[in-house]
Order: C-alpha cells, then sequence, then structure tokens
C-alpha cells in the first residue's frame, strides 16, 4: 500500500500575472479538462489533490499547499516559461514535478530538462505508473506516453468540484468545459490533430452530464473542447436533445464551415447553440475544411461569406479564424481578400493567427525545419500571435508586419466595429465583439505589430534575429519575459529562453545522419 501523496495540479491558462478586463472576465472560462481529469484519477488512487486554475491573478505559491509532494502542471507553450520556473520553485522544496499539455506534446526534448515527467497522451494508467514511480528523474526527466488518446474521459460530474471551484472566477459569463470527441477525421496539414484518429467518446454520458449540469446552473453555458465539433453530428445532437428540453443549454463549439450546413444549424439553433468559430484560414490554402475544394481568391471569399451569413441568420455569435502568413500566400492581395470579407460578412469577429510551427505539432513542421525556416523565438511569445516562428515562404518581414497591421487596422477600426455591432442582433455578442475589438486582441495587438514592424528598421539586433542572422535573443524580447513573468522570472532556469528549433528534425532522423548534421 502506497503512502498518501499531497498533489498539487496547476492548469496554465495564461502565461504570467495579469490585471487586464478581458483576463478577469474570461480567463477562467479558458480552464483546460484535462487538469481536472487527472485530479479525478490521482483521487481514485487515493491521493490527497489540490486543483489551481491560474488565470494570472492568483499567488500560486499561496494556493497550493506548502508542503507537496508531486505537483503536476498543464501548460501552452505560451505558459512554458512560467512552467518551467514553477518546476524549479516546487523541486527546490522537494517535489516532483510532471507537465502535461500542448506544451509537453509539441516540445518534450525541452521540457525533459525542467521536468521529472513529461507527458504526451495521457490515460489513467500513464498518471498511475507517475504516481506509482514518483521519483526524481533529472537532469533529464522522462517521456511518458500513452500510444493513443483516451477512450474514456471522467466527465462533468466527476469534475464538479473543480470545475465549481474555477468558475467562482469567472464575474460574468460562466462556461463549462465538455468534451466528446478526440482526434479529427480531416487532415489539416498544419494541426496537431491532422494525424490523430477521430474517436467519439461515450454519447450516454454526454446526456447525463448534460442533465446534472441543468441541475446544477440555471441556464448553463457549455464551451466544447472537441477539436472539431460535430463531426458525428446526429449522435451530438440526439444526446443533447436526450438531456433537456430545446434550447435550455446554451453551447459554444469550434466547428469546420463543412459541418455548418443549412440543416444542421437549424438544429444547432434549436438545442441553443450560440457561438462557432469556424477555421477558414487562407483563401488559397486549405479549402478541405470549408468546403470550397479547388475554389480560391474572390470567389471563395464570396463562398464562404455567403455561408458564413447564412450562419449568423440561425447562430448569434461567429468568429472565422485565420492563419496569416501560409506558404500558398503571396504579396498583399490575401491580406486585401480578407479586408473585401470583412466588409461583406460584417458581423463575424475575425479571428487571426500568424503561421505557427509549435514544435512536433504537426508533420508539416518537419518541412519548415528542414528548410531552415523555424525561429527559436522563446516559448513565451508562441501564441500565433506574439512572434511568428515560421519565416514566410513569399514575404520578407517587413512587408508581412506591414500586411498585417494594416489588416489588424481595417478589422478593428471604428467603422468595422460599429458595422459589427450593428450587424449582430443581440447583447452580449455586441458587447464581446467591442470589448475585443478595443482590448488587447483588437488595439493591443495592432499596437505590438507596430512595435515589431518600427524595430524591424531601427532595432539591427533585432532584424538580425529575424533575419537568422543571429541566435541571440533581442533584448526586446527578455526584457518582455521579465516584465511579464512578474516574480516568477527569479525562478526560470538558466537558459530556458532558448530552445532547439529543430529538434524533432533531429529526433526523426536516423542516427548517423543526426550526427552528420
Ligand atoms: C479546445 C482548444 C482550445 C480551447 C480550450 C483551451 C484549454 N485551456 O484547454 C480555447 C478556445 C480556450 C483555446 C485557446 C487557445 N489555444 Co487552443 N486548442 C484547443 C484544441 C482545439 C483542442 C485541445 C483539447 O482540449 N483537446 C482534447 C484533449 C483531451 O486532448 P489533448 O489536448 O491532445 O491533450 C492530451 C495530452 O496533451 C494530455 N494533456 C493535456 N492537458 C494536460 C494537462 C496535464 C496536467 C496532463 C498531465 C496531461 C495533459 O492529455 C490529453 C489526452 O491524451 C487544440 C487543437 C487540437 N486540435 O487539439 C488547440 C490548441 C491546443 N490551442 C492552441 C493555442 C495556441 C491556443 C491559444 C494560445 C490561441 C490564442 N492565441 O488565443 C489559446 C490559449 C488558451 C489557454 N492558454 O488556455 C495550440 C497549442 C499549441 C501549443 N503548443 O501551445 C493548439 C494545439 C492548436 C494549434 N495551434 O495547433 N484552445
Ligand atoms: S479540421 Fe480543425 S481539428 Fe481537424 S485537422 Fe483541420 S484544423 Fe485540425
Amino acid at each position: 500500500m502506497q503512502p498518501k501523496l499531497r498533489i498539487g495540479i496547476i492548469d496554465l491558462v495564461t502565461r504570467g500575472p495579469t490585471r487586464a478586463l478581458w483576463a478577469r472576465t474570461m480567463n477562467a472560462n479558458f480552464a483546460s479538462i484535462m487538469p481536472q481529469v487527472v485530479g479525478v484519477w490521482c483521487e481514485a488512487e487515493g491521493h490527497d489533490v489540490t486543483l489551481v486554475c491560474y488565470t494570472g491573478f492568483e499567488n500560486l505559491v499561496e494556493e497550493l499547499p506548502t508542503n507537496v509532494d508531486l505537483v503536476f502542471i498543464g501548460a501552452f507553450t505560451e505558459a512554458a516559461l512560467s512552467a518551467y520556473a514553477l518546476s524549479n520553485l516546487f523541486r527546490s522544496r522537494g517535489a516532483i514535478t510532471v507537465l502535461g499539455g500542448p506544451h509537453a506534446r509539441c516540445y518534450p526534448e525541452d521540457a525533459r530538462k525542467h521536468f521529472d515527467y513529461v507527458l504526451g497522451f495521457t490515460d489513467q494508467t500513464v498518471i498511475r505508473d507517475v504516481l506509482q514511480d514518483r521519483s526524481r528523474h533529472r537532469p533529464y526527466g522522462v517521456h511518458l506516453a500513452a500510444a493513443r488518446q483516451p477512450t474514456v474521459l471522467p466527465g462533468v460530474r466527476e469534475r464538479w468540484r473543480y470545475i465549481e471551484s474555477t468558475l467562482k472566477k469567472a464575474p460574468i459569463l460562466k462556461l463549462v468545459g465538455m468534451i466528446g470527441s478526440l482526434g479529427c477525421p480531416y487532415t489539416c496539414s498544419f494541426c496537431i490533430d491532422s494525424v490523430v484518429p477521430y474517436q467519439p467518446l461515450d454519447f450516454g454520458e454526454i446526456t447525463k452530464d448534460l442533465q446534472f449540469l441543468v441541475k446544477q446552473h440555471r441556464r448553463p453555458r457549455v464551451g466544447w473542447h472537441d477539436p472539431n465539433f460535430g463531426v458525428r453530428f446526429d449522435d451530438y445532437m440526439e444526446a443533447i436533445e436526450a438531456a433537456a428540453p430545446p434550447d435550455s443549454i446554451d453551447f459554444i463549439a469550434e466547428s469546420s464551415l463543412s459541418l455548418l450546413s443549412e440543416p444542421h444549424l437549424q438544429r444547432l439553433k434549436r438545442n441553443g447553440f450560440k457561438a462557432v468559430l469556424p477555421g477558414i484560414e487562407s483563401w488559397y490554402d486549405l479549402g478541405n475544411k470549408s468546403k470550397t475544394g479547388k475554389r480560391t481568391g474572390m470567389d471563395k471569399v464570396n463562398e464562404v461569406s455567403a455561408h458564413v451569413n447564412m450562419i449568423m441568420r440561425y447562430l448569434p455569435y461567429v468568429q472565422t479564424n485565420f492563419v496569416l502568413g501560409l506558404d500558398g500566400d503571396q504579396g498583399p492581395e490575401p491580406f486585401e481578400l480578407t479586408k473585401r470579407f470583412i466588409d461583406l460578412t460584417p458581423g463575424a469577429f475575425p479571428g487571426y493567427s500568424l503561421l505557427s510551427a509549435f514544435g512536433r505539432a504537426a508533420p508539416l513542421n518537419l518541412e519548415y525545419q528542414r528548410g531552415n525556416r523555424v525561429l527559436g523565438f522563446p516559448f513565451h511569445f508562441l501564441d500565433n500571435n506574439h512572434a511568428m516562428n515560421v519565416r514566410p515562404k513569399h514575404y520578407s518581414w517587413p512587408e508581412f508586419y506591414d500586411n498585417v497591421i494594416s489588416l489588424t487596422d481595417y478589422s478593428f477600426s471604428w467603422r468595422s466595429i460599429v458595422n459589427r455591432f450593428r450587424a449582430n442582433r443581440t447583447k452580449i455578442p455586441k458587447a464581446m465583439n467591442v470589448l475585443r475589438a478595443i482590448s488587447s486582441e483588437g488595439s493591443g495587438r495592432l499596437k505590438y505589430y507596430k512595435e515589431v514592424r518600427r524595430r524591424l528598421d531601427a532595432d539591427v539586433p533585432f532584424r538580425r534575429y529575424f533575419e537568422q542572422e543571429s541566435d541571440e535573443v533581442p533584448a526586446f524580447f527578455v526584457n518582455r519575459v521579465q516584465r511579464e513573468l512578474g516574480e516568477l522570472y527569479q525562478w526560470l532556469p538558466a537558459g530556458a529562453l532558448y530552445h532547439d528549433p529543430h529538434a524533432y528534425l533531429k529526433a526523426e532522423q536516423p542516427p548517423a545522419a543526426a550526427v552528420a548534421s
């Protein structure tokens, strides 16, 4: 019989301390499901668990018991440096540390330098193995991963105590995270799920979870974390319809355009769906996702715009996602086309990501690494916006940022904000769109991009870094990390601002080739 462990779990939904209004309103709603799942699995093994969802306002050291034996941290790459600093801090107090989540999946080689365990796909057996072994593995942690995604995950009922404590931090809108499937049948080359087979979870459990939820909250709001919601559309709708009367729960989902046909939208509306986030990605690439096939350019803009306007007749909130800087794009035209899309589709909120290659997330990243196009920006900036770590194929950096600035300016100009306000019918979407446009996402990003653009001309070491003529991380980024990590910065391990951007490629090469390179 193993002694009872004091286990701390930290869900890092943000990369450092913040005071931003948007963060205060929304961060708790971005809580991940897996840290809560891990909590349930640790309890099942008989251990004591304290889970903290870090939204940027808590003092993590104070919130966890002083003498935790083992700390699990869930982190996106943007929060990797905070995770490394925390691991260092808890190790200094004698704890064993474990990293899971997108960063662990994408950069295991680097994360092993700072954690005793680094987990890829995680199921109950993997967690049990860690708990039984729970030893120091230093200087390099052990990389453990299940062969595939888990087939069962504890639902809302089992995770409730963690969900409840997290939602206390969400002052207005409270979103419960649920998931009904893993992987995706599509194969968008840049995506982490392009090679993970689609696999639904138990639809009967979804019904039971929703039945439970309507007893807890008057009108619950559910955010689906499925990589692509609604692949088994009828099964999903039946699971929802069996749980509660139509339109008694509000739902938000990320779904590809190809799944959002008019009959599907009618049923989504009937069942309380309030927001969808389809990916358009590019006017010249990835047509399979939006079902526009080989159509490109203005033809695709017209077709997708008509489709999104149709979605907006059924659902009150739509965010359309774009990736800027894909290899299929060239010149100002892709950006100008997005502006035309905004004119033609004034109600949809445009979400932009700069092309990013997250380590071993997608096979396409090997191609970028082979072409020596991946830059080693500190992880802190890899959030799809603060750094684009793939050198664009058809743009110089200044040209690329000029286009990004022009598009961001256009998208969040007062003209577009007013048009968006008018085109939305209901109060929450109207307010959300204005808040997003005037806060860090709209005007905040614009200011940041302008500063990057200015430095590309004026700051020589900065420009040389972008041009891959120097590997030294520019002072601009180092200072920002220092400022944004706050007190955690003192715990940042030496060398953590650097990582090997070719680690994935090197690991894939046969040993002889790796030695030669
Ligand atoms: C749902 C989702 C969201 C949701 C929910 C986020 C959340 N906190 O979970 C929302 C919309 C809020 C979101 C926001 C963002 N997202 Co997002 N998101 C996804 C998505 C579509 C699904 C992830 C998911 O939940 N899968 C289901 C879980 C069960 O499976 P899994 O993620 O594979 O996790 C497995 C293991 O990694 C492990 N595991 C996962 N977490 C943990 C935690 C612990 C402690 C342990 C032990 C194990 C463990 O167990 C799981 C089972 O095997 C993925 C893309 C995709 N197709 O996967 C992107 C993805 C994770 N997001 C991404 C990004 C970049 C972002 C944003 C930065 C975007 C932005 N600019 O705002 C923000 C950051 C938000 C934040 N810090 O919380 C990237 C992450 C890349 C990276 N290395 O960091 C991904 C991979 C998409 C991409 N670009 O390729 N996202
Ligand atoms: S449809 Fe979405 S989740 Fe599926 S592979 Fe493409 S980007 Fe990834």
